[in-house]
Order: structure tokens, then C-alpha cells, then sequence
């Protein structure tokens, strides 16, 4: 009996530091990675934002000060005491100054914030000035894709743009007629680079970006979408002008075809044929010629121009993509079985493995 007694008394106090202790964890976490922080702004539409944030933050903090410090006041000096005589206080109400002057200071306020805000979200929303440049960004369950109309460039997960130069981005999510289980809402949000922005199915939304420095820039889909929506990341990479000319160059060069003969070329057999198993091309583009068109899943042309891939989770390498074939779901929740979302477990022996990755890994 004594021995529960003890017990029932040290687990509650366990339990509480130990809720301090993950507690403190999560929030040693959250200040580890500092890239997603839109308080340490890279770009004149993530300054925007962040010039507002602070004297908001600032005067809700006077705010918080003043009415936290006059309820400790009345509490203290209100308090019961020792010689009360249980009789009710003396009972106020109704003071038309008073009730007209904390109505107006902070209906000034609100005015006050609010003009630059609306101004603000025009900024982020409108066409910028300058001379600027278009990207097209599509959500999926669980990658974002991009599409550059001016060079007729498909990617996935990196977006490369040049620095010094306003970024137009032209955003939507996946349309269910183009692949199943899609239209749902995403948001795209790289926090040190712009605002943040729904994708809405079947909507066009528009977001404005620009950075002033080289640099990978980290953000992920800000708005729950299922699944995989926390393995739903992205990565903006920005470039000086020259950089940026010569990734689009190769962009814009059709996939080289491999040498027949070579590992590579099976490799390339297996991808537009796997029998009675779904082919990688029904899902997948790797333009050699003609016309460049989207599918449901990432363009792979030139897939070894990106460092990560798979919703940017996983770095891109051999031993990954070997993973990725092997079983795709071991390495990101999509359970294509129950959803058609993500990508098949397609069953796929080592030699055919093999063959499949040398051919992926030359598409650079
Ligand atoms: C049913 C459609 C489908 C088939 C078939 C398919 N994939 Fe995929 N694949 C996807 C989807 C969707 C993704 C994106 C998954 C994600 O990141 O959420 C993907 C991702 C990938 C990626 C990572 C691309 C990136 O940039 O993130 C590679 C590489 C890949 N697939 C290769 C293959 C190969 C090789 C085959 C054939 C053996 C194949 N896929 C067959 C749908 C498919
Ligand atoms: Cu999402």
C-alpha cells in the first residue's frame, strides 16, 4: 500500500517535467533552424511584411503591458482581507468619457495598422514595377511543381531564379481532372523571400518574390493538405544573372538520349516499358523532342540539376534513388494503394533497379 502511495505522488510531477522538458525541446527546435524565419528577411517583398510585423508586435506588446498590469493592480488592491465583512462592494457602471475614449484609441489603432497592411498585401499581389519575371507554381499532394512560360521550363521542388529581379509567381493546385484525389488547397510560404500565399484548385492566386543575394532559400506548404503535407517542402535557389542564364540554357536542352548498348539504355527501355507494370513515362516527361508537356508526376529531364528531391526531403543521390524505386512509400508517406497519390511501388527487381538509376542519374 505505502509503496502505491509514493508512486501515485512522484508520477504527476514526473509527468509535468517531463511535459516542460519536450516542451522546452519543441522550442529549441523551432530556434534551431533559423532559414525559415521571416523575421531575417532576404528580399524587398519579405521587408515589407517584416517592417510591419515589428511595431504591430511592438504596440501589442504595450497593449499586453498596460491591461495585464491594471488586472495584477485591481487584484492586488481589490483582494479580500481578513476584516471583510462579506458585504458587496461598491457597484460602478456606466462612465460615457471612459467608454468613449477606450473605444476610439483603439479603433485609431486599428486604422492606423490597417492602411499599411491593405497597402502591403496590394504590394505582394499586383504587378511589380520593375521589369520582372513569371513563374507558374502548382501544388500537388506532396511536391510543388514550376513551370517558367517564357522558356518552357517544367521542374519540381527547386525553384531557380536570378537575384535582383521581381519574381511573379502565378499559383494554383493540381486539378483533380489531371490526376485523381488532387484539388485540395496548398500554400506556398518561403519565409525569408516573400508572403504567404494559398494555392487554390481550379483559382489563379499571385504572389510577388525577389531575392538580393545568391542563396537556397527553404519554405514548405503552409496549409494542411493530407498525408504528406509536413514532407511537402521547397526550395528557391537564386542565381547572379550569368547562373541563372546557363541553368536556362540547359533547361531548355532536350534529355540526352544514352548510347545504345549501355546500362543506361536499358535503363531508358525500362522507363517507357515495364510490362504489365505501370511505365515510369506514364507518369513521368523526360523531353528528348517535340513538344514539352506536363504529366502527373515531376519532370524528370533533367533531374541530377537538383540537389533534393520528393517534395525536397531527401538529398538526391545513388543510395537515395535506389531507396525511392525500391519502395517509394518506405521514404514518404503516399500510399498510392489506397489513394493514386505519390508515386507506386512498382516492384521492381535489382537489375532493373540498377538500370533504372544509371539512366536517372545521367539525366543531368
Ligand atoms: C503512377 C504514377 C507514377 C509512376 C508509374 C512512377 N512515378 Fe515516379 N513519381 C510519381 C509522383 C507523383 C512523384 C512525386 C512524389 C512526391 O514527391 O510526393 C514521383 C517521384 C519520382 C521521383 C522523384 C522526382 C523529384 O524530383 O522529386 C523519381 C526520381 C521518380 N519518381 C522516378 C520514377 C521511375 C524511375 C519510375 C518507373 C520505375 C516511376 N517514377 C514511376 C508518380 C509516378
Ligand atoms: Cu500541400
Amino acid at each position: 500500500m505505502r509503496d502505491r502511495t509514493v508512486s501515485r505522488q512522484t508520477s504527476p510531477r514526473r509527468s509535468r517535467s517531463s511535459v516542460l522538458l519536450l516542451g522546452l525541446a519543441v522550442l529549441l527546435a523551432a530556434c534551431g533552424d533559423a532559414q525559415q524565419n521571416a523575421l531575417d528577411p532576404a528580399g524587398p517583398y519579405a521587408q515589407g511584411p517584416h517592417d510591419l510585423i515589428i511595431p504591430v508586435a511592438i504596440i501589442a506588446l504595450v497593449v499586453f503591458i498596460l491591461v495585464q498590469g491594471l488586472i495584477i493592480y485591481s487584484v492586488v488592491k481589490f483582494r479580500t482581507r481578513a476584516d471583510d465583512d462579506g458585504s458587496l462592494p461598491k457597484q460602478v457602471h456606466g462612465n460615457t468619457r471612459l467608454e468613449i475614449v477606450w473605444t476610439v484609441i483603439p479603433a485609431l489603432i486599428l486604422a492606423g495598422i490597417a492602411v499599411p497592411t491593405v497597402q502591403g498585401i496590394f504590394e505582394q499581389m499586383n504587378e511589380p514595377d520593375d521589369e520582372f519575371m513569371v513563374v507558374e507554381v502548382i501544388g500537388h499532394r506532396w511536391w510543388f511543381e514550376f513551370y517558367y512560360p517564357d522558356h518552357d521550363i517544367y521542374t519540381a521542388n527547386e525553384m531557380i531564379i536570378p537575384v535582383d529581379t521581381p519574381v511573379r509567381l502565378e499559383m494554383t493546385a493540381a486539378d483533380p481532372a489531371r490526376s485523381p484525389n488532387q484539388g485540395v488547397i496548398h500554400s506556398f510560404w518561403i519565409p525569408r523571400l516573400a508572403g504567404k500565399q494559398d494555392l487554390v484548385p481550379g483559382q489563379t492566386t499571385f504572389l510577388n518574390m525577389q531575392a538580393d543575394e545568391p542563396g537556397r532559400y527553404i519554405g514548405q506548404c503552409a496549409e494542411y493538405c493530407g498525408l504528406s503535407h509536413a514532407n511537402m517542402r521547397a526550395r528557391v535557389v537564386a542565381m547572379t544573372d550569368g547562373d541563372f542564364q546557363t541553368w536556362v540554357d540547359e533547361q531548355t536542352t532536350p534529355a540526352d538520349v544514352p548510347e545504345e548498348g549501355t546500362l543506361e539504355a536499358d535503363g531508358r527501355e525500362l522507363y517507357h516499358d515495364l510490362g504489365d507494370r505501370m511505365a515510369c513515362a506514364s507518369c513521368h516527361q523526360v523531353w528528348e523532342d517535340g513538344a514539352r508537356n506536363p504529366n502527373t508526376g515531376p519532370d524528370l529531364t533533367h533531374l541530377m540539376s537538383r540537389e533534393e528531391f520528393a517534395g525536397a526531403i531527401h538529398d538526391l543521390d545513388e543510395e537515395n534513388l535506389r531507396q525511392w524505386l525500391r519502395d517509394p512509400n518506405s521514404m514518404k508517406a503516399m500510399q498510392y494503394e489506397v489513394n493514386g497519390l505519390g508515386m507506386p511501388n512498382l516492384d521492381l527487381t535489382e537489375d532493373e533497379i540498377d538500370a533504372l538509376v544509371a539512366y536517372l542519374l545521367a539525366l543531368g
